[in-house]
């Protein structure tokens, strides 16, 4: 292969198949979620093969539980085997939800390590791969995610506080990073590919993990010319941290929505032709199981259903979708509301729920009766939720993160 053509690389990551095990089953037997999952690894993987790319890199968390049931690793297997069929380089990198926390306890992908599967690179410590181990022109620096107990021993960290910890950790994955950088050979394209959240990067669903302690690599470090693309994994929506820049920095998100958190996200893979000083790479959006938010406006009690009907779509606009209908409504119009009728519309759907949100009068947030000096901390932070509109999966993820700071006041 020559110096001077670029490489072509098929990056994904965040595949989770296991992530959604409950609700229907397949005829397979298996749950239909899990199926929509293992559909869009199909699509990938079709992708690799029929356009014969030069490399794959998996970024990391190939499920969701770190002792995933047997058929789903044999469901994950056969997909990886066909890239190794294909004599696809192919790096499986492990990620967060991979790994246990016990350092002697084997990773979901050591089975590819195990039976020495031909072509298949599992990237579970910092290392950089080299071009004749892969085959290709370029090498690979491998970030996998970070657990402390791996990285550092007890009588190292003993009579630490976190926060120290965190920067030894740091310290010490940016030292051990550029010291691969520094060495790597400059005529052929370096690719870094890591499962970590990085500087400036913006948080999908997932959001709440920025908060707890993670190691967080920084800017500098990767956004370094000497590297031509950078291939993460771990933040579940789609983006360039570089921001058009070279070396790309590059989430291609996860492949199936999880939530109505990611709603509005498309998910997919990316394609990128890998050169020295000047990548480029394209998203490209997998064919994935519509999800559909509905609201409903309903000014008056006397319309209230034939105007909540009118806002519905068609049955068949909703076949085989996640749906949900939000309604906003004074509690005393309840009763008006049926159900069953709604339901209907919705028959073809693949779920659907409704969230209904009781508008209280902005006067009375708190009730006549309740004493503000009653409430806690919590109590109040709870009714300002509610008055400020928000989600109820939201609120649920921010009364969780108060908890948290707020226990570190207690006594
Ligand atoms: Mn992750």
């Amino acid at each position: 292969m020559s110096r001077n053509k670029p490489i072509s690389v098929l990056h994904f990551a965040d595949a989770h198949i296991d992530m959604i095990t409950h609700g229907r089953r397949a005829k397979s037997g298996l749950p239909l979620r899990v199926e929509d999952f293992l559909a869009s690894l199909r699509q990938i993987v079709d992708t690799a093969v029929s356009q014969k790319v030069d490399l794959v890199i998996f970024a990391g968390d190939a499920y969701r539980n770190r002792n995933p049931q047997p058929i789903y690793q044999k469901k994950w297997g056969e997909q990886i085997l066909r890239l190794s069929a294909a004599h696809i380089p192919t790096v499986l990198l492990v990620g967060n939800h991979d790994m246990s926390p016990a350092a002697w306890r084997a990773h979901t992908l050591a089975e590819f390590d195990t039976f020495n599967v031909p072509h298949v690179f599992v990237g579970d410590r910092i290392k950089r791969l080299e071009a004749d181990e892969l085959g290709i022109p370029a090498q690979i620096i491998i970030v996998p995610w970070v657990a402390q107990s791996r990285l550092m021993t007890r009588e190292e960290t003993a009579g630490m506080d976190l926060s120290d910890i965190m920067m030894m950790m740091e310290d010490k994955v940016t030292k051990t990073v550029q010291r691969l950088i520094k060495t790597a050979d400059p005529d052929i394209p370096l690719i870094l590919t890591a499962h970590a959240s990085v500087q400036g990067a913006v948080y999908g669903s997932e959001r709440a993990i920025m908060l707890g302690n993670e190691l967080v690599l920084g800017g500098s470090l990767i956004n370094d010319k000497r590297i031509d693309y950078v291939a993460l994994g771990h933040i579940h929506k789609h983006q360039d941290v570089s921001k058009g820049g070279q070396p790309p920095i590059v989430y291609p998100g996860s492949i199936e929505r999880i939530d109505f958190g990611e709603v509005d996200d498309e998910k997919g893979f990316v394609l990128a032709q890998i050169e020295r000083g000047q990548t480029t790479f394209e998203f490209v959006g997998l064919d994935t199981r519509p999800f559909f938010t509905y609201k409903a406006d309903t000014p008056t009690a006397e319309n209230f259903m034939s105007d909540i009907m009118a806002s519905l779509p068609q049955p068949e606009r909703v076949k085989n979708a996640v749906c949900r209908l939000q309604l906003r409504y004074p509690r005393d119009w309840e009763k008006l509301l049926d159900e069953n009728r709604i339901r209907e519309q919705f028959r073809s759907a693949f779920s659907f729920k409704i969230q209904r949100h009781h508008i209280t009068g902005s006067r009375a947030r708190l009730g006549d009766t309740v004493a503000v000096e009653s409430l806690s901390p919590m109590e109040l932070l709870n009714t300002y939720w509610q008055t400020a509109e928000m989600e109820p999966e939201d609120v649920e993820v921010m009364q969780e993160l108060a908890k948290g700071i707020l226990s570190k006041f207690d006594g």
